[in-house]
């Protein structure tokens, strides 16, 4: 267990919403002091299935706004000043109804995604104005503020934010900070990264938001190396697995002898150019790893991240949704991979100790950690992105913190792709509480149980 004088700092970073892409980062830093702060970054899918889950819920939530907000109005009609508003609350709550039938319609086959958009733009103003309305007829603004909360999710579904941006707020709200704080470390929150968003950022090098994840992961990597100089260790919360572009060079820019456990059920590894996709959180192994460089190519924009780690220094465990790029690279390079299939083979145990064996055979370098919560099975951890089937069981991610912890030598975690708004509340739970319990054993919360520092049990007199 950490002593009582280790200090945990975290630093939360996050969060760019570029109308196609969200950014998140959030740092935590540990042992011996503060810290500061990272991020991670969401691409969105604007593809006509991708828009459905978002209009159902700015339905629901206009839907819960209207409802509430007439039925106020109707219970103080009697009051002076609303009798005059009930007219123009009655006719603007009129004119919702065909705005939502219109959105329904037009989420039916053939979907015309421009379309949806405009008519879920309409709903979302016709209620805005309905807000509006209301407040002004009460004259007391405060009594209001729960409109604001949903106003506010409606704009992100607008924008089709994703939600993995929201993977540290939950992570917050569910005690992050004072689970650790408990193991006792001492902990700095240095909130969220923020990000600007940059308007003109259409999909280049095939790498979809190009300059925002650019900007972002400049950020992030000098946040994380602040931390990781003033010799804490740095925790950054996503957010999507992206964040690691800047996290990992930041992390090297401080300590250059890293070795890299990435557990994911992902490679994570694929150039711009072999990916199928365009989004950044498949490729950033791609950008740091020194022998993937002859086949990448050119990209200014990234410039300002230069290749870092060495194929042998990177370990995979967990991996099972692996792209042919992604495979060749893994073979070609002789990039230490546990899949599903070793880890069936061998047992945990025996994977961990060749992972560790093969990146660090002395057990001497410090250890970035990054945590893919795709790698659990989605039966525990479903709220994400992208599940993959027959992941790891609760017990083998356990096991795999638990070793982490007992090296003594983590200099950095990263915990990315919690998507809190996927999956149903239960998932939702389980994925965070999932999270939680990890982050906590790689801090030293162990299984077997805990003595508290200074803790004994009295004899008592006979
Ligand atoms: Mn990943």
């Amino acid at each position: 267990m950490e002593r009582m004088d280790t200090v945990v700092a975290v630093a939360i970073g996050i969060l760019a919403a570029i109308t196609v892409a969200s950014v998140v980062a959030l740092v935590l830093v540990c042992r011996n002091c503060y810290c500061q702060q990272m991020h991670l970054i969401t691409l969105l899918h604007k593809n006509s299935s991708g828009l459905v889950p978002h209009c159902i819920a700015i339905l629901k939530t206009c839907h819960y706004l209207t409802n509430r907000l007439v039925a106020m109005a109707m219970g103080c009609s009697q009051q002076i000043h609303m009798q005059e508003a009930m007219t123009d609350i009655i006719a603007m709550a009129k004119q919702i109804t065909p705005r939502v039938d219109e959105v329904v319609w037009s989420m039916y086959p053939p979907l015309d995604p421009r379309l949806l958009e405009a008519r879920c733009t309409a709903l979302v103003i016709s209620v805005n104005h309905l807000v509006y309305v209301v407040k002004n007829a009460y004259h007391l603004a405060g009594t209001l503020d729960w409109t604001d909360q949903s106003l506010a999710d409606v704009e992100d579904h607008l924008k089709g934010r994703e939600g993995v941006e929201l993977g540290p707020k939950a992570l917050r709200d569910a005690g992050l900070v004072s689970s650790l704080q408990n193991l006792g470390h001492e902990v700095h929150d240095y909130g969220d990264l923020e990000f600007e968003e940059i308007k003109d950022d259409p999909k280049r090098h095939n790498i979809n938001n190009m300059k925002s994840v650019s900007e972002a992961g400049k950020k992030i990597c000098s946040a994380v190396k602040k931390v990781v100089d003033a010799g804490k260790i740095c925790i950054t919360l996503g957010g999507d697995h992206s964040l690691t572009t800047g996290g990992i060079y930041g992390h090297t820019l401080s300590q250059p002898n890293i070795v890299i456990l990435w557990v994911d059920a992902h490679a994570d590894i694929n150039p711009p150019a072999a990916s199928t996709t365009g989004n950044m959180h498949g490729m950033p192994l791609s950008f740091l790893v020194e022998e993937v460089q002859p086949y990448m190519s050119k990209i200014k924009e990234f410039d300002w991240v230069k290749p870092c780690i060495s194929a042998k220094d990177i370990a995979y465990i967990g991996l099972r949704d692996v792209d042919p790029a992604e495979r060749w690279l893994i073979e070609k390079l002789g990039i230490p991979c546990f899949s599903m299939y070793e880890i069936d083979l061998y047992g945990i145990s025996t994977v961990l100790k060749m992972a560790l064996t093969a990146i660090d055979p002395e057990g001497r370098r410090p250890i970035h950690f990054s945590f893919d919560i795709d790698s659990m099975d989605p039966s525990i951890a479903g709220s994400t992105g992208t599940p993959a089937m027959g992941g790891l069981s609760y017990r083998e991610g356990m096991f795999i913190a638990e070793t982490v912890a007992n090296t003594g030598r983590l200099s950095a975690l990263d915990v990315v792709e919690v998507n809190p708004r996927l999956g149903n509340e239960t998932e939702q739970k389980h994925t965070v509480d999932v999270a939680l319990d990890i982050i906590q054993a790689v801090f030293g919360k162990n299984r077997r149980g805990m003595l508290p520092p200074g803790f004994f049990l009295p004899r008592m007199d006979p």
